[in-house]
């Protein structure tokens, strides 16, 4: 019996030690848990997508007659966002300035003004330029509109801010042509 307990003593410090050792082991994986890189952080918030704010359609200008020194181009401005916005001026490369104007009778005369104060676009609504109502007024073209070539033009909203539109040009009347 003695024999056999002085065998086991070495038998139990090994215990023992294999016991510190997994304490050990245990700190040590807590240690390596510490230095593992902490999983990566959530990525942060992606920025806003672009909200769908201003989609400019239907652009198109009528031909000019020749020698014309001016052209009127229409479109339809819907605005997607959730804020109201305004169209406040429009360019071109092919006029020496675009003017926001107005169609309404004046007795039994049509009559054109500018809008000077812009164009509200009202959040989730639409504006519709279109012959006999609103329309872009190039003043001062470039050239004569020729049906079938296209007119570059850009469009600036209070918040949308520049919006670059092309204006199909096509025969005077073809806005009612659906
Ligand atoms: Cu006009």
């Amino acid at each position: 019996m003695k024999r056999n307990l002085t065998l086991l003593a070495p038998a139990l410090f090994a215990l023992t030690a294999l016991t510190g050792c997994s304490y050990l082991g245990l700190s040590d994986s807590g240690d390596k848990a510490a230095m593992t890189p902490p999983p990566a952080a959530a990525p942060p918030p992606a920025p806003a997508a672009p909200q769908p704010t201003l989609a400019v359609a239907e652009g198109w200008a009528a031909v000019t007659p020749k020698g014309a020194k001016v052209a009127a181009g229409y479109f339809t401005a819907a605005n997607g966002g959730a804020a109201d916005d305004k169209l406040l001026s429009a360019s071109s490369p092919r006029a020496a300035r675009v003017e926001l104007h107005e169609m309404s009778m004046s007795g039994k005369t049509m009559k054109m003004r500018p809008l000077k104060d812009g164009v509200a676009v009202p959040a989730g609504g639409s504006v519709a330029f279109k012959e006999g109502g609103m329309h872009l007024m190039f003043m001062g073209i470039t050239a004569p509109f020729v049906a079938g070539e296209a007119v570059p033009v850009k469009l600036t909203f209070e918040k949308a801010g520049e919006v670059e539109v092309t204006l199909t040009v096509k025969p005077a009347g073809s806005g009612a042509q659906h």
